[in-house]
């Protein structure tokens, strides 16, 4: 290459004009496929503040408008990197949603699929999927699959906080967005709470019933059963340099993902522990339940250390490294697009420096 001004340069630059009034570009100006994701990744890693920053704004949101009327009482997590709409990494959404005692977030469905983790609250709040209330505790994870009547209520005591998930830049990127109000604001029921994991949560299934749905058939995932799972291969199983120990929320009936678009995780990263440098295509979005420690992330110039603590939220984006320490036991929460990208062939990592 040269970067001599042609001879032609006022021709060429006529031709350009000629081709673009006619909805054309040439390719040879543009660079569509850079040869790494950092010229092309705009989100950010970084950290948005539970106990300083979302709650008290959040408990404030809570004296100007009802969760009724805001339909859902959320903020959107807005990575400083992109514009609008809001999304926290290229191809997530998450928000930290807040309801109080005696409110009512309407039943409504849409087609990108959303899971909620649970952050602070009494035990008393309960989100309905599909006719199946669950309620919810902290560290508890759940699915609200695509095109699922969902509407939450909270029957306890003082606010109550969860961190929406949801794949909507993916479904935008593809264009079926689909938004329906249900006609009343509860969705009625069908089950009593507990079934699907009655039916799908104890290594069994029900023999006369088939499951076809690129979900899981189970909406919640609580949390002891995760932790105690943790608790057990830290003392039974080598721990993963680059993890700690990590385990995947899975669909019962597949062994796979349990959302189709969404990956989801539950770590344990031991006191003192300090994971090696990792890298992969994921963009990934943590939320440590217990233990704080470190992030560090990003090269060169670009290099940061995060603190973190319990209910905080981090974003890792496409391709940047990182590394965890942890000060005390950590439990993490994360989810990724990793299935996603895996389904499409895109999925990589990189274990070391590379
Ligand atoms: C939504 O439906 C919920 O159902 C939460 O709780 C967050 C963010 C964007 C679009 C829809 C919910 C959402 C959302």
């Amino acid at each position: 290459m040269t970067d001599a001004k042609p001879d032609n340069a006022a021709e060429r630059e006529r031709y350009y004009a000629k081709v673009g009034a006619k909805d054309l570009s040439p390719l040879w100006t543009t660079t569509l496929v850079p040869p790494l994701p950092k010229n092309h990744v705009k989100s950010v890693p970084h950290l948005w503040d539970f106990d300083n920053v979302l709650r008290p704004l959040l408990l404030e949101a809570g004296g100007l408008i009802t969760a009724k009327e805001a339909n859902r009482r959320v903020l959107s997590l807005e990575n400083p990197g992109l514009g609008k709409p809001p999304r926290i990494l290229e191809s997530l959404y998450a928000g930290l949603q807040m309801i109080l005692p005696g409110e009512c977030a309407p039943a409504h469905r849409h087609s990108p699929s959303a899971l909620r983790f649970i952050i602070e609250g009494d035990g008393h709040a309960w989100t309905a999927v599909s006719g199946e209330k669950s309620y919810m505790k902290p560290g508890d994870f759940i699915i609200t699959p695509s095109n699922t009547w969902h509407d939450h209520g909270h029957d306890g005591e003082g606010p109550f906080f969860w961190m929406d998930g949801l794949d909507i830049p993916m479904v935008a990127t593809f264009g079926p967005m689909f938004f329906e109000h249900y006609p009343e604001d509860r969705a009625p029921q069908h089950r009593p709470p507990g079934d699907s994991l009655a039916r799908y949560g104890a290594n069994m299934r029900p023999v006369n019933e088939t499951w076809s749905k690129p979900e899981s058939p189970i909406f919640s995932y609580p949390y002891d059963r995760s932790r105690e799972a943790l608790e057990h291969l830290r003392k039974n199983r080598e721990w993963d340099p680059y993890d700690g120990i990590r385990l995947s929320y899975i669909d019962p009936t597949t062994g796979g993902s349990a959302m189709p678009t969404i990956s989801a995780f539950l770590q344990l990263v031991p006191k003192g522990f300090k994971t090696e440098t990792y890298r992969t295509t994921e963009n990934t979005v943590f939320s440590p339940v217990e233990g704080r420690g470190r992030l560090y992330v990003g090269e060169g110039e670009n290099a940061k250390i995060i603190e973190w603590k319990p209910r905080d939220i981090f974003a890792v984006p496409c391709w940047v490294p990182y590394r965890l320490e942890a000060d005390e036991d950590a439990f993490l929460f994360s989810f990724s697009d990793r299935v996603a990208q895996q389904k499409l062939g895109l999925w990589r990592e990189n274990r070391g420096n590379a």
